[in-house]
C-alpha cells in the first residue's frame, strides 16, 4: 500500500492547547506524523510519495467560501490586532443568540469554530491545505485502480464542517475526498469513521444526502467530546434518511463490543454498495490513549484492518486521531497491514 505524506504538516505546530480547563502542551503535534511515517518505513508497508496540489476547487466543493477566506486570513488578522501568539476563540452564539459574522477577528474566530481547543498558528492554513492534498492524492491512487492507499493526513479533518473548525480539524479531508470522488463520477461513496471521537463534521456535511454514506463508531456524546452530535437516532434527514449510521459506546469498552459493532458497520456498508470506501482512521480507541477511554489493544488494530479488507472495496485510509505517540505508529500501521493480510 502506498502512503502519501507531506512535510508541510510541520507548519501547524501549536505550542499549547486548551484542555481540561488549562493550557497544556499540544497533544496534536508533529511527532504524531513522524512516528507513523517511520513505522510505515520500518515495516515496509510500501513506498511513500508526496501529494500533488489539487488547488482550492475540491476544497470549496465542501467548505463555504467565507469560511475558507477566514482560515486563510485569520493569522494575519490576529497579528494585526496586536497578538503574536496562537489564536483561540472564547465565546459562541448559543441558544437565543444571533449567529451574525462579526467584523473583529476575535468574533470571527468564535463564529467559525465550535471549541477553544484548536489553536490557529502562522502555518495552520498551509498545513491544512497540504493535509487535504494528501487525502486527495491517496484517493486518486485508488480511483486510478489501487486496491488501497494511505493518506497520512495531519492536521486531521473529521470534526470540521462546511463552515466551522474545531477538534484539531480545519478542513475535512475525508469529506473533500468523498466529494471529489462523486465529482469524478463515483455514484456512491462510504465513509467509515473509526476514530474514538464522533466525526460530527463529516456527518453534518452529508446528513441530507444519499450519495455519501457516513458510518461511525465512537464514544457516546453523553460522556465524550464533541458532546453535541453522535447519538444513534441520528439517521440522516430528507434524501439522506437511512444513510447516516452511528454506533455510540460508553467509556471503557474493549474489542469485544467495538469489533462486533465494526462487523455490523461493515454489513451496513456492504448493503449500501459503495464504489469506494474512505476510512477515517483514528487509533485513539487504544487503551493507553491519553485523552480517550476505550480499551483496544495494539493487536486489535490488526484484526480491524482484516475485517475492513473483508468488505472487498477499493479503500482509502485517512489519518485522523491517536495521541499515545509511543504506540501510534504501531497501531496505525497494524490497521494497514491487517488490511493487506486480509485483502
Ligand atoms: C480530535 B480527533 C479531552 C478533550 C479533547 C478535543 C479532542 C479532539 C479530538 N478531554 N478535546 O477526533 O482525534
Ligand atoms: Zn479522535
Amino acid at each position: 500500500m502506498l502512503t502519501v505524506y507531506s512535510d508541510d504538516h510541520r507548519l501547524h505546530a501549536a505550542k499549547q492547547e486548551l484542555i481540561d480547563g488549562t493550557l497544556k502542551p499540544a497533544v496534536e503535534k508533529p511527532e504524531r506524523a513522524d512516528i507513523i511515517l517511520s513505522r510505515v518505513r520500518e515495516t515496509g508497508l510500501g513506498d511513500v510519495r508526496d501529494p500533488d496540489s489539487f488547488g482550492l476547487d475540491p476544497v470549496a466543493r465542501v467548505h463555504e467560501g467565507r469560511f475558507l477566506t477566514f482560515l486563510e486570513t485569520a493569522w494575519q488578522q490576529w497579528l494585526a490586532s496586536g497578538r503574536d501568539y496562537e489564536a483561540l476563540p472564547l465565546a459562541w452564539p448559543v441558544r437565543g443568540m444571533r449567529a451574525i459574522e462579526p467584523e473583529e477577528v476575535d468574533g470571527k474566530l468564535s463564529y467559525f469554530s465550535f471549541d477553544a481547543g484548536t489553536p490557529i498558528t502562522a502555518g495552520t492554513w498551509a498545513a491544512a491545505r497540504a493535509s487535504a492534498d494528501v487525502g486527495l492524492t491517496a484517493t486518486r491512487l485508488v480511483r486510478d485502480g489501487a486496491r488501497s492507499a494511505f493518506g497520512l493526513c495531519r492536521p486531521p479533518g473529521h470534526h470540521a464542517a462546511t463552515d466551522y473548525y474545531g477538534g484539531y480539524c480545519f478542513l475535512n479531508n475525508a469529506a473533500i475526498a468523498a466529494q471529489w470522488l462523486r465529482d469524478q463520477g463515483a455514484v456512491r461513496v462510504s465513509i467509515l469513521d473509526i476514530d474514538y471521537h464522533h466525526g460530527n463534521g463529516t456527518q453534518s456535511i452529508f446528513y441530507s444526502r444519499s450519495d455519501v454514506q457516513f458510518v461511525s463508531l465512537h464514544a457516546t456524546p453523553r460522556q465524550e467530546y464533541p458532546f453535541f452530535l453522535g447519538y444513534s437516532d441520528e439517521i440522516g434527514q430528507g434524501a439522506g434518511e437511512g444513510f447516516n449510521v452511528n454506533y455510540p459506546f460508553e467509556w471503557g469498552i474493549g474489542f469485544d463490543q467495538w469489533g462486533k459493532a465494526l462487523g455490523d458497520a461493515l454489513n451496513e456498508i456492504s448493503y449500501y454498495g459503495p464504489e469506494v470506501l474512505i476510512v477515517s482512521l483514528g487509533v485513539d480507541t487504544f487503551e493507553k490513549d491519553p485523552i480517550s477511554q476505550f480499551k483496544l489493544k495494539s493487536a486489535d488494530f490488526i484484526e480491524a484492518g482484516r475485517m475492513i479488507a473483508g468488505l472487498n472495496k477499493p479503500t482509502v485510509f485517512m489519518m485522523e486521531g491517536g495521541y499515545a505517540v509511543e504506540e501510534l505508529g504501531i497501531n496505525t500501521v497494524n490497521v494497514l497491514s491487517g488490511f493487506e493480510e486480509g485483502a
